[in-house]
Parts: structure tokens; sequence; C-alpha cells
């Protein structure tokens, strides 16, 4: 009785083992296209819906037996202070795909940046960079994939990723001198929604049991298109409109070097980078703007599409990811005012200080969870010591990495002044010419796709329920305290 009482929003009118058998039936005769060419030989090993689908029941069985063991527990709290100051650290809900300690950074499935570059499938035969689609697999099914599962899942990606030529013709025609970069790949995402498996199976009737297997489709269909449409976004606002054509792109076998070669560049190192990229922004647990703003818009059952361009729209703010163009913009400023003065400390913080007093925050440092510096900030230092240690503008960041946090600290009120994601990331792509740090944060925007998109699949798989937590008033939380009688 309990367990059917508590299980209830999971799977509506039954059991957990009636409605596992629902949905294990209809899958069988589903009509989704499978994950990946399958060829005759290719069994459910290799093919990412087929291990997804194992996975799901497992995870349900252990979400419905903790809701029953612990179901009452308090999990976090919420002052009023909380309430007013952006939630911060109130633990409310739930995220599968990595998680963020605030001393250590994230983790991607219980892996750390580290542990990634070096257990997930690389590039043949020399690259030393996690593939993207490797860390989509993880993400999703928790699992370290095999070379052979990530070469399926890529020919499954490469068939998917030609976008409409209709819908190119229409980002053409954007004014792209006046359109942010970002809102013309919010712009984009959106009109490629025309094709959501998730909004057709909806307005089919589509049982509840089958949403994930069509978010999944609507994942791997989105993930693979937006390398070519942040390309031909790149290209159209910063090359007048020259395009690398997706049929000349030979080997380009994986996500980062299709992404590479699209928008005009052709060195490895550059492959390297953007497969680095790609996997160290793909995802910071669920509470962040980007991912948080996937999930909400998600749980109204909005598609993929909807919901990750809301994401994307949040991803543009100066505080989340427009802080990479921002660092860029601050660092060129930096050094104009710097002169013919020599970069030392002495010159370095009273510029700092100059930022700061213009009432501006100094973009780059500081986090609302992490309190050390970023290791995903620390992954980029490490490919610029091994690429370009020599580079000037490297030079000007690893000062800053000497000067900033004491700074911030003497200001006395960051809780975090060490450096993050951002602050390393615009450096390492002017170097090898990709200097528009307008476009910076789209690149962010692909790369989140892999993160808060596998997690969107988990949210249907749980059968998680519209999101609407309660708001007060500042008058209610006046006449509530009130009446209580205050702390000592
Ligand atoms: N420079 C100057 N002041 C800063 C600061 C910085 N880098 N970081 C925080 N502060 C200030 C805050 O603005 C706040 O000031 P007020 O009390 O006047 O409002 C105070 O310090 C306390 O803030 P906090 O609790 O330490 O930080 P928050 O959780 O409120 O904000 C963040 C976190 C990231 C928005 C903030 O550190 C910031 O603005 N950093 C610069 C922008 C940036 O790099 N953003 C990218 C973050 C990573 C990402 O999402 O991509």
């Amino acid at each position: 009785m309990q367990l059917a009482r508590l299980s209830r929003p999971f799977w509506r009118g039954g059991t957990f083992r009636t409605w596992a058998t629902r949905c294990w039936r209809r899958s069988w005769v589903n009509e989704a296209r499978p994950l990946g060419a399958m060829s005759p030989s290719a069994g459910a090993g290799t093919n990412l819906k087929e291990v997804f689908r194992e996975k799901i029941e497992p995870m349900h069985k252990q979400v419905v037996e903790l809701r029953e063991k612990y179901g009452e527990e308090v999990l976090g709290t919420c002052t009023v202070s909380q309430a007013y100051g952006g939630m911060r650290s109130v633990k409310c809900m739930t995220y599968e795909t990595s998680l963020l300690d605030p001393e250590e950074g994230i983790r991607f499935r219980g892996y750390s940046i580290p542990e990634c570059q070096k257990l997930l499938p690389k590039a043949k035969p020399d690259g030393a960079e996690p593939l993207p689609e490797s860390l989509f697999w993880l993400l999703l099914t928790g699992d370290v994939p095999t070379d052979a599962q990530v070469a399926q899942l890529q020919e499954d990606m490469r068939e998917r990723a030609r976008v409409p030529a209709d819908v190119l013709k229409i980002l053409d025609s954007m004014p792209h001198e006046q359109l942010h970069p970002m809102s013309q790949f919010a712009a984009a995402i959106n009109l490629l929604q025309r094709e959501s498996a998730m909004a057709a199976a909806y307005a089919n009737g589509a049982n509840k049991s089958s949403y994930w297997e069509h978010c999944l489709e609507d994942a791997l269909t989105l993930i693979a298109r937006l390398p070519e449409v942040a390309a031909r976004i790149y290209r159209n606002t910063f090359h007048g409109g020259k395009h690398v054509p997706p049929g000349q792109l030979g080997d380009a076998h994986d996500m980062g070097k299709r992404l590479a070669r699209l928008l005009g560049f052709e060195s490895p190192e550059f492959d390297e980078l953007m497969r680095l990229y790609l996997v160290i922004h793909a995802d910071h647990e669920g509470g962040n703007v980007s991912a948080h703003a996937v999930r909400l818009v998600g749980s109204a059952l909005s598609d993929p599409y909807m919901a990750f361009a809301a994401g994307m729209n949040g991803l543009a703010g100066p505080l989340h990811g427009l802080a990479n163009q921002e660092v860029l913009r601050w660092l060129v400023q930096l050094r104009q005012r710097l002169g013919d003065r020599p970069m030392t400390t002495e010159n370095l913080t009273e510029l700092c200080w100059q930022t700061l007093n213009e009432g501006h925050v100094i973009p780059g440092f500081g986090h609302a969870v992490l309190r050390k510096t970023d290791p995903r900030y620390t992954a980029q230092r490490q490919f610029a010591l091994k690429h370009l240690p020599h580079d000037d503008m490297f030079q000007l960041v690893s000062k800053l990495y000497e000067v900033v946090p004491q700074v911030l600290e003497a200001q006395g009120k960051v809780k975090n002044p060490w450096p993050n994601v951002d602050q390393h990331s615009g450096v390492l792509l002017q170097y090898y010419g990709l200097r528009e740090s307008q476009y910076y944060t789209v690149l962010f925007g692909v790369s989140r796709s892999l993160g808060t998109l596998a997690s969107l699949v988990w949210d249907r798989a749980l059968g998680l329920p519209l999101e609407r937590p309660k708001s007060v008033t500042t008058e209610w939380i006046r006449e509530h305290f009130h009446k209580q009688p205050m702390k000592a």
C-alpha cells in the first residue's frame, strides 16, 4: 500500500511491475528508428538505446525503494535569506548525470575530469582528449563505453547530422551584425523543433512510458546537428557567409573534429581542443541556470528542442556562460590599460581594483558552488602548458591566477576568489585564431547539449513530474514570522 502510494508519480495507475511490463511490451513494438545504423551483426551491446533501456528498470526500482525508505526525510531546508538569495545550497532536486563538490569540482557519473581524460575512448590513432560522444554515452548510461560502442554512436550521429536546407536559409538571412550569436543559436534550435519526435508522439497520444524514447531520439538528432548550426552562425557572422560544405569533411568522424572543420579550422591541435572543450563544458550538475532551465521547461513536457532553447537563453547571461566572452574582452582591455607598463603584480592589482571600483565583477572568477580552482580551468591550463606555453595572453592569464584571488579576498565579499572555467577558454580559442569573443558562448552551448539532454532523457525515463515549487511574497514573510516568536 505504502509502495503504491509513493510510486504513483512514476507510473500512475499501477505498480512498478505493471508499468514496466507495459513499457517493455510497448518498446518491442515501437516504431522509433533504432539508434545506430544497425548492421545485422550489431547486437544490443553497442546500441545506445538498447543499453540505456536496460538501465531504466533497476534505476526505477532504486528510486522507488529510496522513496519508500526515506521519502519523509528532510533533504534540505530553505531560510528566508536563501529564498531572497538565489536559493544557494538549497538541496531540493535530483540530477543523475553529474555531481559538483565545492572543493573537488565536477564528477561526471562519478568520474573526475582527469579520470575521464584517462578512461574515455580517444580519436584514433593518437588523440589525447576524450571523444565527446563517449562522454554522452557515459552521462546517459553511467558506463565508460567501449571503442565499438562509441563508433556505432558516431555513425548514428553522422546520419542525423545534416541540417534541413530551409533552416540554413533562414539562418543565412538573419541580421548577423545586429543579432548576437547566442540569439541566432537559440532561434536555430527553435527552428529545428518542427522535427521533434517527442512533440509528434505527444500529439499522436503516445503513452507516458514511451516518452523517453522520443526524448532520446530528439536529443541525438539535436546534438548531431548543433555543430553545423553553430558553424553556420560563425561563418555567416564573421566570415561573410563562406561555408565549409559538410560533404567535404572527409574523415571528420567525431563531433569535435567535425565542429572544428565546419568552423574552418584545419589544425589537429584545434580538433583536440574542441574535443576537450566539448567534454569539460558538458554538465555541471542540475542547479546551474542552463541545466535547470532545460529541466524546468522539459518538465512541462515541452519537447527537448524547446527545453534546450530555454537553457541556451539562460547560458547567454554574463554571470553564466557569457562570462567566457566577457573574460576575453576584459583581458584585451587590461592589456590596453597596461600599455607599455610591465605585467607586474602591482600593476595588475591596480587594474583589477579599477575594474571593481567601476562597479563590475572580474569575469571568470568566483562560483556559486565551487570553493576552489575549477578543475575545468586546470584542464585547460594543462592544455595551454602543453601546446602554447609562450603565448602572451596565456602568460597574462597565468599571472592573473596569482593576482586576482588576492584582490578579491581583500575586497572581502566574494565566497570563492578562484578562477572558473570561463577564465581560460577564450585564451585557447584566440591562440588558434578564433578571436571573435561574442561567439564563444555558442561553443559552450554546443557542449552543454551533451549533459542537459542526457539528463532530460532520464527525467522522462523516470517519469519526473512538472516542477512547481512554492513562492511567497515579502508581505507573507513579514506576516508569517511576525506571528512566530523570534529565536533567542
Ligand atoms: N568579481 C567581483 N565581485 C564578485 C565576483 C567577481 N568575480 N564574484 C562574486 N562577486 C561578488 C558578488 O557580485 C556579490 O556581491 P554583492 O554582495 O554586492 O551582490 C558577492 O561577491 C558575493 O557573491 P558570491 O556569493 O561569492 O557569488 P554568487 O554565488 O552570488 O555568484 C558568480 C557567483 C559566478 C555569479 C560570481 O562569482 C560572478 O559574478 N563571477 C564573475 C562572472 C563569472 O565568471 N561567471 C561564470 C561562472 C561560471 C559559469 O556559470 O559559466
